[in-house]
């Protein structure tokens, strides 16, 4: 039996299965992933622009790369990925979407059972206060924005060198640990601690799927392997039986 059929028997007898998604999930709805060749900007890497220090540095120039991405970002759609792991939300009793991508696509396609381990390139957060907003202005109106209380504001996102928030790292470990079938999508499995997000759920008993055109460090470790992309594979394993 090949692996595609293989996971669609785990999935048709499961009851809690949890979804990790990366980059790549987005990639088919125009979103540039952050390894792949359009993840540059102004020759940057991420790496070099998300952390504290960058921002420290030069927050215009941290916010112009955010600028950039949310201009990005605003127009695109969800594609046939994003779609099916929104039906996954309906069809099984125990669900969580545990995602790393900040773009907020999930969310759009109807998935609300979910954390941002990452957090959300449209929510920014007040350096002084700690308050979070929403923030759809594209272009921003002023750059860097500022509060109303008229300290700098930043983007509500967790930067390379800062901890995830405990109870969102914490949802996401209970729920690898719980699941029976844990997916993993999009991601090149490089960036901790999402990238041993695999290994709990496998220490656990999931069976662990990943969906990558490319290897990464987590395939030779997962139950089945699934190489292709998100936007055609989800869909497949989502498809009813037709018991014609
Ligand atoms: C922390 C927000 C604790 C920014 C992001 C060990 C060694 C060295 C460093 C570390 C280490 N352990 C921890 C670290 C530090 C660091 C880290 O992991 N570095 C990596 C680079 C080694 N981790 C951290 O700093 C984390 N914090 O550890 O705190 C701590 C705290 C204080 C003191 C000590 C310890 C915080 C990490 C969060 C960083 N923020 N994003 C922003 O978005 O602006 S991470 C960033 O990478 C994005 O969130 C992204 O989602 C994430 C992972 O990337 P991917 O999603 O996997 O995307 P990528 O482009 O890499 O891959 C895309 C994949 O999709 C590819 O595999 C490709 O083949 C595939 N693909 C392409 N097309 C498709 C597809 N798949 C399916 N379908 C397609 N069509």
């Amino acid at each position: 039996m090949d692996d595609l059929a293989r996971v669609r028997e785990r999935l048709a007898i499961a009851k809690s299965v949890a979804v990790l998604t990366g980059a790549g999930v987005s990639a088919e709805s125009g979103v540039p992933t952050f390894r792949g060749p359009q993840g540059l900007w102004r020759n940057f890497r991420p790496e070099e622009l998300a952390t504290p220090d960058a921002f420290e540095r030069d927050p215009k120039l941290v916010w112009e790369w955010y600028d950039w991405r949310r201009g990005l970002i605003a127009p695109l759609k969800p594609n046939p990925g994003h779609y099916a792991i929104a039906e996954m939300e309906k069809r099984f009793p125990e669900f969580l979407l545990i995602t790393q991508n900040v773009d907020g696509l999930h969310r759009v396609a109807g998935n609300a059972k979910m954390v941002e381990l990452h957090g959300n390139i449209w929510h920014a957060r007040c350096t002084a206060e700690g308050t979070v907003r929403e923030n759809r202005d594209v272009p921003l109106k002023e750059i860097p924005p500022r509060c109303r209380c008229g300290a700098l504001l930043r983007p509500h996102i967790v930067w390379f060198g800062e901890s995830l928030e405990e109870d969102v790292l914490e949802k996401a470990v209970n729920s690898c640990k719980r699941c029976e079938v844990l997916i993993v999508a999009g991601t090149s499995s490089v960036v901790q601690p999402a990238a041993s997000l695999a290994g709990i759920a496998r220490e656990a008993g999931a069976f662990v799927v990943e969906v990558n055109p490319e290897e990464t460090p987590l395939t030779p470790m997962a139950d089945a392997y699934l190489q292709g992309a998100s936007g055609l594979i989800l869909p497949q394993l989502m498809m009813k039986e037709n018991h014609g």
